[in-house]
């Protein structure tokens, strides 16, 4: 009780002022789009001379702001006009794409570059409505079109899109947008992270027509507790939205339902079914799922589960499972840049299976749609986290409404995937009473708009009761969260493998325990005695103690080790060795399998073959 006026308390103080969840729209890749993927121009200006004059004014507040700002795209009317930039003698970008794996002199830049794509309009009906859609952007992007500002992003991992119905021209359209990858303190995440700062429009920029009234969100999901009825909510966006008739339709079960969306635009439908084939990683069975109005039909292919806990079990539809899983940066197994294709994510996913896994943990922040889209299909449960890591400035009060947006960003996004189970709100984050109530308040947030998944947070391990060899979860966010999630490097960053065979575990909470991390730094190709850093034997080594001591962990329900593959980090400069990169993969950033994989895989299929599932 006392918990949960806490946690009401928190959640009343941390209420953003603007959550503009009105104006996201899911489904993106089932509407008809235009997709602007390809060579787009871009300038670089780290001083932002674009952006502001020599006062430090910004431009795009001023009535008049002349043709130094970059985003009216200005060409001199004659030749003794002054215009210091051209887009169109500028260089070229592939977009998507980050900036630094592309041009080597963006490597390590940090800052603001600009990018232009011009193009003609034509829309299918003159009553549609045009937006412009982005899956990311990293970090803060300002978005203008035709000399117009249309808006502003901040967070580099989720989707976003302004409406351009009254702006797209049917001829000769610029779309400009100032992308800036500055690290901030105040930023989610903020200034250190342990991976690659990629900048640029790292995923597609697409243009998306609807009708009028449009169908803008569903939540479409098994009831907890019933698996036997399907409900949906609908919310339908327009001038018409309230009133509108609306249905779901499910072929393969020979169910519809109808109705009508309230006055705010909103419809709720239940359909029953005995027989619905519930998704699993066994078998990932897929629904095509229809949503028809009047004017419009939208198909999506959903998958239906339930997951739960009960005491230190985790129940998926209702069964026992075991998290066979592995932790995967979003970056590319072909390109060595952030990773946006569907390729990419079957590639990545690909190598998750082969090691024997049911789940993924996505981490550090949202990856791109297709990667779970990937995993409904393939059947991979997937962890999804936001990047509130190690230090975040826990009482600014901007920096929350940044986290909480980017959760429900992302949530939205992906609330219709089966294969999402667990949404993740932090990584390593230092116990604090501000950092207890910022965890919480996002916990709520996550709880309020899908009642229907596990929320979690990868926490630390301490000593239990100053005994060094004796290790818990000393943290109060362990009491909000329902599974208990914690990385550990017991045998890297805290002594050698053979460590782990004298440290028992003394977990109190009675909920399901997952190992979110644990791994060491190996190069592949480099042998030697196990106790040797970074050679291969050393990882396996350490593979081999830390599963036999996580088996002695009471209510452990599976655990996702750090890493699949090698990724790029600026932390880690060893030369010889790390060059850029963290070394903790099981696979190198050039695809080659470490000694380690074998020894998780081993592991894996024997918990698959203990009949589990
Ligand atoms: C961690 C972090 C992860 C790092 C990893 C490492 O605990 O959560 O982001 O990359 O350790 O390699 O040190």
């Amino acid at each position: 009780m006392k918990n949960t006026l806490v946690l009401v308390l928190v959640y009343v103080l941390f209420q953003p002022v603007i959550l503009a969840q009105e104006e996201r729209m899911m489904n993106i890749f089932a509407r008809r789009c235009t997709d602007f993927s390809g060579f787009w121009k871009y300038i670089v200006d780290p001083y932002e001379n674009g952006y502001y004059n020599y006062r430090w004014e910004p431009f795009d507040r001023m009535e008049r702001p002349g043709k130094g700002a970059f985003f009216l795209n200005a060409k001199p009317d004659a030749p003794s006009d002054l215009v210091e930039y051209d887009f169109d003698r500028s260089d070229s970008i592939q977009v998507p794409g980050d900036w630094n794996t592309q041009k080597e002199k963006l490597f390590y830049y940090e800052g603001t570059v600009w990018y232009k794509k011009s193009f003609d309009y034509q829309k299918e009906r003159a009553s549609n409505r045009v937006f412009v859609y982005f899956g990311a952007a990293n970090y803060r992007a300002e978005v203008y079109l035709n000399g117009k500002k249309l808006g502003t992003h901040t967070g580099g991992f989720t989707p976003f899109h302004f409406e351009i119905t009254d702006h797209v021209r049917e001829r000769d359209n610029f779309l400009i947008v100032k992308v800036d990858n500055r690290r901030e303190r105040e930023g989610v995440p903020t200034l250190n992270t342990d991976w690659w700062n990629y900048g640029g429009l790292t995923r597609e920029v697409m243009l998306v027509e609807t009708p009028g009234n449009f169908i803008q969100d569903y939540f479409i999901r098994l009831r907890p507790g019933d698996p036997t009825c399907i409900e949906a909510t609908i919310r339908m966006n327009g001038p018409e939205a309230a009133g509108k008739f609306v249905r779901v339709n499910i072929p393969e079960l020979g169910i519809r339902s109808e109705g009508v969306t309230d006055e705010n635009g909103w419809a709720d439908l239940t359909v029953h079914s005995k027989e619905i084939r519930t998704w699993s990683p066994e078998d990932p069975y897929l629904y095509e799922v229809i949503l028809e109005t009047t004017e419009e039909r939208l198909a999506d292919r959903i998958g239906f589960r339930t997951i739960q806990t009960r005491g230190r079990s985790l129940l998926l539809n209702g069964r026992p499972v075991f998290l066979r899983g592995i932790s995967i940066h979003e970056e590319s197994p072909f390109r060595k840049g952030r990773a946006w294709s569907e390729e990419d994510a079957r590639q990545l996913l690909l190598w998750a299976k082969e090691l024997g896994c049911n789940f993924v943990r996505l981490a550090h922040y949202p990856h791109n749609e297709h990667m779970v889209r990937m995993a409904d299909k393939m059947g991979l449960m997937v962890w999804a986290e936001i990047p509130v890591y190690w230090t975040i400035l826990w009482d600014h009060e901007e920096t929350y409404r940044n986290a909480e947006n980017q959760l429900s960003e992302m949530i939205l996004r992906d609330r219709n995937r089966a294969s999402v189970v667990i949404w993740s709100v932090a990584n390593e984050t230092p116990v604090s009473e501000a950092r207890n109530r910022f965890l919480t308040s996002l916990a709520a947030k996550a709880r309020e708009l899908d009642p229907t998944r596990l929320i979690s947070a990868a926490l630390e391990q301490t000593a239990y009761r100053g005994q060094p060899d004796v290790r818990t979860i000393h943290d109060p966010f362990a009491e909000v969260v329902d599974v208990l999630s914690f990385n550990q490097y017991i045998g890297w960053y805290d002594g050698l493998p053979d460590k782990c065979g004298r440290i028992s575990w003394k977990i109190e909470q009675n909920k399901p325990v997952l190992i979110t991390e644990f791994g060491a730094g190996a190069k592949q190709g480099l042998h030697g005695e196990r106790t040797a850093r970074w050679t291969e034997e050393y990882q396996e080594y350490l593979y081999e103690e830390t599963l036999k001591m996580i088996g002695r962990i009471d209510g452990l329900q599976g655990c996702s080790p750090w890493i699949l593959k090698d990724f790029r980090s600026p932390r880690r400069v060893l030369p010889g060795i790390q060059d850029g990169w963290n070394r903790k993969g099981l696979i190198s950033e050039d695809g080659k399998k470490k000694k380690a994989f074998t020894v998780l895989q081993r592991f894996y299929l024997e918990k698959a073959g203990d009949g589990r599932e």
